[in-house]
């Protein structure tokens, strides 16, 4: 099954990014054909510095390798560096309808974050997702929880391409983790862990250990002292139970019953453990990779060449469906 994601180059990715999707990615590679896009075109929807921009490209392919992305087994490359992609966003906003577009959630959050900064870019964002996805007709899209309306938009337009062009697209489907689609921010376990929030409020994968400590042992918990998974009356303490889970694969119940009768700050305290030491060896292949530009730069270009000769192949289809040639 062909497969298809992206992460926007806007900073270090955290623990939710990793959980929501990049982990997910690498179970998927090992079965299908995935290709692993750094949405920059995405990126500049929302305020940026043009001179960090390829920095944090860089920085981006660097965390997808650090984390387990082979390049040998899938596709890894920067979206504008393949044209196609600006082109196809074009094409489908000619079919998109604006009430599906003011509908989406993510366009409401960041038009209030950034109330000085609300382009027609932002409005159109999803069209350009739904134009990746469809550019290599992907069946299925990796993704955290935040991003499921999204992909169903995308499902939309291709059902309408189809409808009124001809069938080229197949209608994606979302694979969501069965836990850890939205780990929760540490200062306020009712909101996403966002990279665009205040730093306290999320682990960086390359966060010092003393960092991660500091972070773990500040995170707002709730009142009460015992250790208990419920989300509606201890959303602090379920979120930290929830990562504990992923990070160590002990079930829940489990957990519980090793820290009854303990309180919040040992089980935090255990915590920082966890999180220390499973991103141990992301911090030192991050390291290594941070010398080695040239070999990140060769394998985005490989990436490119093989995106573009999939996404020449559908565009010359749209054209001819569209009437376009
Ligand atoms: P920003 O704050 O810049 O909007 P973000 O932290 O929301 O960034 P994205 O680049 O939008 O991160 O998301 C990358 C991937 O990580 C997406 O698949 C998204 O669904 C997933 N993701 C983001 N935040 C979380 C989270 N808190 N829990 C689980 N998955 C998440
Ligand atoms: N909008 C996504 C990033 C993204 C994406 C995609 C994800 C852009 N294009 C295609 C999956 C498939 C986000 O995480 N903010």
């Amino acid at each position: 099954m062909r497969i298809f994601s992206g992460i926007r180059p806007t900073g270090g990715l955290h623990i939710g990014n990793y959980l929501g999707a990049i982990k997910q990615w690498i179970a998927l590679q090992e079965t299908n054909e995935c290709i692993f896009c750094i949405v920059d075109l995405h990126a500049i929807t929302t305020p940026y510095d043009p001179k960090e921009l390829q920095k944090n490209i860089l920085e981006a392919t660097a965390i997808y390798l650090a984390a387990g992305i082979d390049p040998e087994k899938s596709i890894i490359f920067v979206q504008s560096e393949v044209k196609e992609h600006s082109e196809l966003a074009w094409l489908l906003e000619t079919i998109t309808p604006m009430g599906e577009l003011s509908r989406m959630t993510q366009f409401k959050e960041k038009s209030k974050q950034y109330k000085d900064y609300v382009n027609a870019g932002l409005f159109n964002y999803p069209v350009l997702m739904a134009g990746d996805i469809l550019l290599y007709r992907a069946k299925a899209v990796p993704v955290g929880k935040d991003q499921e309306q999204h992909v169903e938009l995308s499902r939309t337009i291709a059902r309408k391409f189809n409808q009124k062009f001809g069938q080229i697209f197949p209608e994606p489907e979302t694979i969501l983790p069965k836990t850890g689609a939205k780990i929760m921010s540490l200062t306020d376990p009712k909101k996403k862990m966002s990279k665009s929030d205040d730093p306290k409020s999320c682990i960086s994968l390359f966060d010092t250990p003393e960092d991660i400590t500091k972070k773990i042992m500040s995170a707002e918990t709730d009142s009460g002292k015992d250790v208990i998974y419920n989300v509606t009356k201890k959303p602090g303490i379920s979120n930290l139970l929830t990562i504990y889970h992923l990070l160590t694969d002990t079930p829940i119940p489990e957990i519980e019953k090793q820290f009854k009768g303990k309180g919040y700050g040992d089980f935090k305290k255990a915590l920082a453990k966890v999180v220390v030491d499973y991103l141990e060896p992301f911090r030192r292949k991050q390291k290594e990779l941070q010398t080695r530009d040239v070999y990140v730069k060769d394998i985005l270009e490989k990436g490119a060449e093989r995106a573009r000769t999939i996404a020449e192949t559908t565009m010359k289809e749209v054209h001819e469906k569209m009437g376009l040639s």
